[in-house]
This record gives C-alpha cells, sequence and structure tokens, in this order.
C-alpha cells in the first residue's frame, strides 16, 4: 500500500511529467552528488576550496532575487479569513489558474522529493513538511536550512500529517510566477521563482504563513522573530525573541559579540528568523527555532559587525547573488577591505568599483548551516526549546522610535507591535527605504487577517502565566545630517542589558506616554563614544510626532473592520489620551 506521501508524489508527478523522481535522504553523500551535478550544469561555480571548503556560488536569474510579495497570495474558502493584509484568491480560482503552469513543468527534469522536519527532530513542537521540486539549488538548500531526508520520512511514516509543498522553476518569468498558499489544505504551491523565502518553501510559507495559521488554530505563535540567549557575568542567562522586518539586523542581533567594556557576556544564538512558541507547562514561553541553517544578507557582514557569521560561512555554504573575486572567494558591498580591483559582479559580468554598479546584489545571501556558528547556543536543538522572558519588536526608523523602551502590560506591548512601521528594504522586490506598516514584523508573512492574528496575540496573554515583557526597540535612529545616532551591532548589548534588568526588576525607567524609556544613567556608555546630547536624542519621546502616528494608526486600523478587537483601539485611544494630557 502506498503511504499518503507516495500517492500525493505519483499525483504530483502524473501533472508535472518529471523525467526522474529522486527521493532525498539527506546523506553527505547525495548533497555530494547534487553539488556536482550542479557544478556540471553551470547552475553552481566552485569558490576557492583552500578558502572556503565546500562553498559554491549560485547565480539566480536576475528577475528572480528576493520575494515577490504581489505575486504571493492566501487561498482561503473566504476572502475575509486572508484579510487585507493578504492577496487573495478562491482556491479553485488558483487551482485552475497556476494548474495549468505545473503540467509538463518538469519536463526533461528531476523531480527530487524532499522530506523535512521543521524544529528539533524530536521536539513536540516540530513539525513535518515534504517539498517536491524540481531544483536541485532548492533541494541542497533544504539540507542546510531544515532537518532533511531519512530523518523526517522516520518521523513522518505513514502519516499524513504534513505541509505539502510544490515547487518548480517554471521559466523563471515573473508573469508566471505565483506563491500560493492553502492553509485549509496544507499546502502550498510556488511557481516559477527558484530564490529564498520564494521557493525554499519551509521558510516563509510553512514555518511563517501556515505556521501562523495553524498556531491560531492550535494556541500557539509562530513569529518572525530571532531567538537569543544572553548569559551576564553572573552567569544567569535570559533568553530573548526579537521581531525585527527584513533585512533589518535579526541575523547580527542573534549573533553578536558584546564590545570590549562590556566583559564577562556571552550572547548565544538559538536562531536568527524563525520562532514557534508555545506555552510551557510552568506558564513560560517556550520557544524553537524551526530551522536548522540561515539563509542571511550578505552585504554589510564584516568582521567588525558580525564575525559570528563570517566564520560559520567560510565552510559548507552556498552563496548566492554575491560577485566572485580572481582569487575565486566570494565577495559583497561591506566586506572587510578595500573592494577588489575587479570581481565578476552578481550576473556574471566583469565589475570594477569604477562601475557604477552594485557587485552584489542588495539582497545577495549566504546559505550555512546553524551548527557552525561559534555562538551556537547548547539549547539550540533541544526539544522543548527555550523559555523567552523579553519580546522585542524593531523596525528601521530614521526618526520617532527611541532606541528602546517598554510597555506598560502585555496588551499595551501588542499594540507596541501592531503599531511597527518599517523602511522596507531589498528583502522582497519593491521600492526600498519607504516607511510601511509592519506589524510584529509579519506583514508580508501573517497567513490570516491581521485583526485576528492581534486578537490571538491578546489571548496567549490571558494564557501566560508568566508573560514575556515587550520592547520596541530602534537601532535606526539617524541625526539631522542622515547620519545614524547610534552604533549597532554589537553595541544593541547595550539596550539589551537594559531589557535583561527590566525582566528581573533591576533597573530604573522614565514613565513617559508611550512607555517605560530608559533614563540616560540606565545605559551603560562605558567605552564608547556617545555625547549626552546624542543619547537624549536616541531617548527623546516627541509628544507631537507619537500623537500624529497614534492618529494616523486608526486609518490602518480601520482597514481590519471587525476583526480588530476593541481591546487594540482601546490602547489606542489610551495612548492618545496620555499624548495629550
Ligand atoms: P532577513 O534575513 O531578511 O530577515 O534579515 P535580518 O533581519 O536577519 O537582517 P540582518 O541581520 O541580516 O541585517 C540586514 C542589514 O542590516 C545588514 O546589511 C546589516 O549589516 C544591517 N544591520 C544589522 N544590524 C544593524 C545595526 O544594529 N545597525 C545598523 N546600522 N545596521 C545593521
Ligand atoms: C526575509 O525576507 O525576511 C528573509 C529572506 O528571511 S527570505 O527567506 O527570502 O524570505
Ligand atoms: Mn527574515
Amino acid at each position: 500500500m502506498a503511504t499518503p506521501v507516495e500517492k500525493w508524489v505519483e499525483e504530483s508527478a502524473a501533472v508535472t511529467r518529471p523525467k526522474k523522481v529522486h527521493w532525498c535522504d539527506g546523506s553527505e553523500a547525495e548533497y555530494d552528488q547534487l553539488i556536482s551535478d550542479m557544478l556540471a550544469t553551470g547552475t553552481l561555480h566552485e569558490l576557492n576550496q583552500q578558502a572556503y571548503p565546500n562553498c559554491y556560488l549560485h547565480r539566480s536569474d536576475p528577475s528572480d532575487v528576493a520575494r515577490t510579495e504581489h505575486l504571493t497570495f492566501v487561498c482561503t474558502s473566504r476572502k475575509d479569513d486572508a484579510g487585507p493584509n493578504n492577496n487573495w484568491m478562491a482556491p479553485p480560482e488558483a487551482k485552475e489558474k497556476v494548474g495549468k503552469l505545473f503540467a509538463g513543468a518538469m519536463k526533461d527534469r528531476t523531480m527530487y522529493v524532499v522530506p523535512y522536519i521543521m524544529g528539533p527532530v524530536t521536539s513536540p513542537y516540530s513539525q513535518l513538511g515534504v517539498e517536491i521540486t524540481d531544483s536541485p539549488y532548492v533541494a541542497a538548500s533544504m539540507r542546510i536550512m531544515t532537518r532533511m531526508g531519512s530523518v523526517a520520512l522516520q518521523r513522518l511514516g505513514s502519516s499524513d500529517n504534513y505541509v505539502k509543498g510544490l515547487h518548480s522553476l517554471g521559466d523563471l518569468s515573473p508573469e508566471r510566477r505565483f506563491i500560493l498558499h492553502f492553509p485549509e489544505e496544507r499546502l502550498i504551491w510556488s511557481v516559477g521563482s527558484g530564490y529564498g523565502g520564494n521557493a525554499l518553501l519551509g521558510k516563509k510559507c510553512f514555518a511563517l504563513r501556515l505556521g501562523s495559521h495553524m498556531a491560531r488554530e492550535e494556541g500557539w505563535l509562530a513569529e518572525h522573530m530571532l531567538i537569543v540567549g544572553i548569559e551576564e557575568p553572573s552567569g544567569r542567562t535570559t533568553y530573548i525573541a526579537a521581531a525585527f522586518p527584513s533585512a533589518c539586523g535579526k541575523t547580527n542581533l542573534a549573533m553578536l559579540i558584546p564590545p570590549e567594556s562590556q566583559k564577562g557576556y556571552k550572547v548565544f544564538t538559538v536562531g536568527d528568523d524563525i520562532a514557534w512558541m508555545h506555552l510551557g507547562t510552568d506558564g513560560r514561553l517556550w520557544a524553537i527555532n524551526p530551522e536548522a541553517g540561515f539563509f542571511g544578507v550578505a552585504p554589510g557582514t564584516n568582521y567588525k559587525t558580525n564575525p559570528n557569521v563570517m566564520e560559520t560561512i567560510k565552510r559548507n555554504s552556498i552563496y548566492t547573488n554575491v560577485a566572485l573575486t580572481k582569487e575565486g572567494t566570494p565577495w559583497w558591498e561591506g566586506m572587510d577591505g578595500a573592494p577588489p580591483a575587479e570581481a565578476i559582479d552578481w550576473q556574471g559580468k566583469p565589475w570594477t568599483p569604477a562601475s557604477g554598479t552594485k557587485g552584489a546584489h542588495p539582497n545577495s545571501r549566504f546559505t550555512t548551516p546553524a551548527s557552525q556558528c561559534p555562538a551556537i547556543s547548547p539549547h539550540w536543538d533541544d526539544p522543548t526549546g527555550v523559555p523567552i522572558s523579553a519580546i522585542l519588536f524593531g523596525g528601521r526608523r530614521a526618526n520617532l522610535v527611541p532606541l528602546v523602551y517598554q510597555s506598560f502590560s502585555w496588551q499595551h506591548g501588542v499594540l507596541l507591535g501592531a503599531t511597527m512601521a518599517s523602511e522596507t528594504t531589498a528583502a522582497a522586490t519593491s521600492a526600498v527605504g519607504v516607511v510601511r506598516r509592519d506589524p510584529m514584523a509579519m506583514l508580508p508573512f501573517c497567513g490570516y487577517n491581521m485583526g485576528d492574528y492581534f486578537g490571538h496575540w491578546l489571548a496567549m496573554g490571558e494564557r501566560i502565566k508568566q508573560p514575556p515583557l515587550i520592547f520596541r526597540t530602534n537601532w535606526f535612529r539617524q541625526d539631522q545630517g542622515g547620519k545614524f545616532l547610534w552604533p549597532g551591532f554589537g553595541e544593541n548589548l547595550r539596550a539589551l542589558c537594559w531589557v535583561i534588568q527590566r525582566v528581573h526588576n533591576e533597573a530604573g525607567a522614565l514613565e513617559t506616554p508611550i512607555g517605560f524609556v530608559p533614563r540616560p544613567q540606565d545605559i551603560d556608555l562605558e567605552g564608547i563614544n556617545i555625547s549626552p546630547a546624542m543619547l537624549n536624542e536616541l531617548l527623546a519621546v516627541d509628544r507631537e510626532g507619537w500623537l500624529q502616528a497614534a492618529e494616523g494608526q486608526g486609518e490602518f486600523f480601520s482597514k481590519f473592520g471587525d476583526h480588530m478587537p476593541r481591546e487594540i483601539w482601546r490602547e489606542n485611544e489610551d495612548l492618545v489620551r496620555r499624548l495629550k494630557a
């Protein structure tokens, strides 16, 4: 008797008609074979194997370099369930329209069947997925990003409790590209893209869009959050989860290195992009990282900003859309040292610093095993996860939002997350640098009506006996001249120290209309060049600006109609009242 997954693979093969079907076992030999096949076809290029053992370069189609939110749909039976935060198509219409693109799509290609686990292999919080793909690059990347192969198939057995993901490169044309989610069937269809969140279906499609939908039904949280543990000199470790929008600093914060002056602090990376959080029997919120690798932004990454990741990506990593030096090493804007005198750019063309173009694409990335990170937490693979004491919501904002501040309560914290806005980045194909509302950094990833999502957060707050404290952060405030006021990166630990001390009732704060803001003396500035005037600017609360923001907020909330919880409206009204007082 065929198992449910075997049946689905057969059905999918009947539609897509591959020349061959390969079930991935996740072994090293299989990975090596995938790599050598891709080297032979030119899908991968070998990097300098002395300097970067087992590292390769992939160049994606120049029209396929980032997530495409306008081509991403949530296909629920009722439009209202997807909400105004999602593009929607009725499931029958979606299947009709996009089904045509799958017909014969794998002709002359191998179909890879990729079984995978999101989360630690034995964790009760982990979930199973199977991705069918005609991209060997996706199959190899899934081996880095998830627990992939026999281990997953064994856990699945003859169960049909898994998320189905059907993926084809199609013809890579944006005209025929769709990323469809069917939460009611736990199904993903993705065609026409081979890049990142569009194609590695375990990540945004499963762990966030379908994940958030499941989490609401089952009473947990699936969030776009890093998870980090901070050990103080006393030996006490506090775990923090932080939601920042795409390319706003999650990977960097997850593995920061304490500054010289903060002796005795240690930072442990649990996850850099996604957190699945469940209520523990002890009344606390426990988080696992569903992923097994990092798909991180290359530009701006260097030994000063993120030495841990620089060490991580030296071996067993796949680079996508970075530049290639004459020595066969990867390069990108913002890497250490001077730019190479000549290189091959991300599109494979000769490049020099005088070319006037970017050598690496602004959304070029590396795919690298989490286990290689020097800062990886001893608990990163722990089936129970880690207990979360604080949640941060942080955007990229040139003005208004202070470096760090704390909400008055869980409910007020939900407002802090719900009102987050951030300047857009190259992680998605649209204008870069415009402030857009991105509640909880989940606007592109919430798989259902966002009004209901806020309601779910409120409901979770009721159920958590020891809820994490909620904070807002902003490492990106600028001075009049457009320069960052805060040095960021490792120095962000100074803000985290205040957060940790607040968790343990050990730090003071100023009560302001927007929340508890640290007083200048509450942030340790030992060994860093920040003038008192700069610190004042970083922590300033601009009442007029906040009042405008709070009033504009109503317009956004109104879009969700009666899905919008009254409590959030009330929190916003309270904020306005405090600002006017
Ligand atoms: P996704 O993988 O898209 O979800 O991004 P992310 O949130 O993990 O962002 P990441 O840590 O990769 O950082 C993105 C960009 O922001 C990089 O170019 C970083 O160098 C830069 N960045 C990260 N942290 C800071 C910071 O504290 N200050 C400043 N100024 N830039 C930062
Ligand atoms: C993001 O955009 O938040 C990412 C990259 O983490 S991708 O996997 O492409 O979505
Ligand atoms: Mn992300």
